[in-house]
């Protein structure tokens, strides 16, 4: 069995997901070949190029085209979060199966749309899913396993942080990210998606409400060289402005309740400087606790609190043994893996689920879900409420 795929989008999650459909047949044994037939983008040279460096047989200008041809049975949407709702729906439409770029919209009502839709096609066998590849690393796959297997106990507390540091400096231009019809928002839905996603993944658990601060801290930067929309409008003096303003959050922070019963704290920053793609999970449950670093990203950190107390702490799981989650597809224990092999996992998981006829995680409800938290976390940021001040402690020397 042939999934001759179709790819809107050639960036850095298309480059990735290039490398995933390039790759996979050649580890895992499956039911079905990934043929990287078209990828497609708005500017015919670079598309074309893109094609010859990232594998592809062939590409186009036009995903409306893409998304209806017979010869293309998998739809896989790596595009800007403001065009995710409409190539997913038309694609959904003419029956191919859809993989979406996380998050899975720009809204909840889009987010709501596509989850409907792929709940339709679900009926006629037509499969969907959102691509929080963070799932498919081993040790993350492993750590839900700990806790499915309840050797972690009750889970009481979620620590989760995501930080980068890439526009720090404030003359870092205004790219899509920084504005919200095209992204939706800044860090939250970027690298916050990520963190809600997978703690829920891992614990089992949803979160059921949120108290959030967001922030801003650099509100207008270089407008990027040849941008288009932004530069086309002109100031009162009818001049085009050379800076734009951000209109998404650079950072987000907030504590959560999950329906499980365990308390969470979240932060997912662009500011944090010195940390690159820094994403960390602590889980600490009644019998013990598992870390997982992105850093470290093929180790665990599990406590056991039932083994002896002269012999306990934190050990270090290198998550490379054949029984580890994926691990048998590749290398003897101990040759570790990185970042691109976690799209790999995704897609073997996606071809997997198309070509044997059941449904793949996360679907689009699951994402939905994700979506309805990161919409919490800016309305309770808008709102700001159950905040308490606390009001500066100006103490004066008694006379
Ligand atoms: C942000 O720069 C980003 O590329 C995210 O969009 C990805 O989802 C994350 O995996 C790496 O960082």
């Amino acid at each position: 069995m042939q999934l001759r795929v179709g790819m809107v989008g050639y960036a850095f999650m298309g480059a990735a997901h290039s490398q995933a459909w390039r790759t996979v047949n050649r580890v895992f044994d499956l039911p079905a070949r990934a043929r990287m037939a078209l990828i497609c983008g708005r500017d015919a040279g670079k598309v074309s190029e893109a094609a010859d460096r990232l594998g592809w047989d062939a590409s186009t200008t036009d995903w409306r085209d893409l998304v209806t041809r017979d010869d293309i049975d998998v739809v896989d949407v790596c595009t800007p979060g403001d065009s995710h709702a409409e190539i997913a729906l038309a694609a959904l439409a003419a029956g191919k199966h859809v993989l979406c770029e996380k998050p899975l919209a720009n809204t909840v009502s889009e987010a709501r749309a596509m989850a409907a839709a792929a709940a339709a096609a679900q009926a006629v066998g037509v499969r969907s899913m959102c691509g929080f590849n963070y799932r498919r690393v081993p040790a993350v796959a492993m750590m839900r396993q700990l806790i499915a297997d309840g050797r972690l106990g009750v889970v009481r507390h979620v620590r989760a942080t995501y930080l980068q540091d890439w526009i720090v400096d404030p003359q870092f231009p205004l790219v899509w990210r920084l504005q919200k019809d095209r992204a939706g928002s800044g860090a939250l839905g970027d690298i916050g998606a990520h963190i809600i996603d997978l703690t829920q993944f891992v614990t089992g658990q949803l979160i059921s409400g949120v108290s959030a601060v967001t922030e801003t801290f650099v509100r207008e930067r270089p407008l990027p060289a040849g941008s288009s929309g932004l530069a086309a409008s002109v100031d009162g003096d009818g001049h085009h402005p050379s800076v734009g303003p951000v209109t998404v959050d650079d950072a987000a922070v907030f504590v959560a309740r999950l329906d499980g019963g365990a308390l969470a704290t979240y932060e997912a920053s662009r500011f944090a400087t010195g940390r690159k793609n820094a994403l960390r999970v602590e889980i600490n449950g009644s019998l013990g606790s598992v870390v997982f670093d992105l850093e470290r990203l093929n180790e665990l950190e599990f406590y056991d609190a039932t083994r002896p107390t002269a012999e306990q702490g934190f050990s270090r799981i290198l998550v490379t043994e054949g029984e580890h989650p994926y691990m048998s597809a590749w290398w003897p224990p101990g040759h570790i893996i990185g970042y691109e092999h976690s799209f790999t996992h995704q897609m073997r998981d996606f071809i997997e689920a198309v070509a044997t006829g059941v449904d793949p995680t996360p679907s689009f409800s699951d994402a939905l879900q994700v979506q309805l938290v990161l919409d919490a976390v800016t309305r309770s940021a808008e709102l700001g409420s159950s905040w308490a001040d606390v009001e500066p402690a100006l103490v004066t020397a008694t006379a």
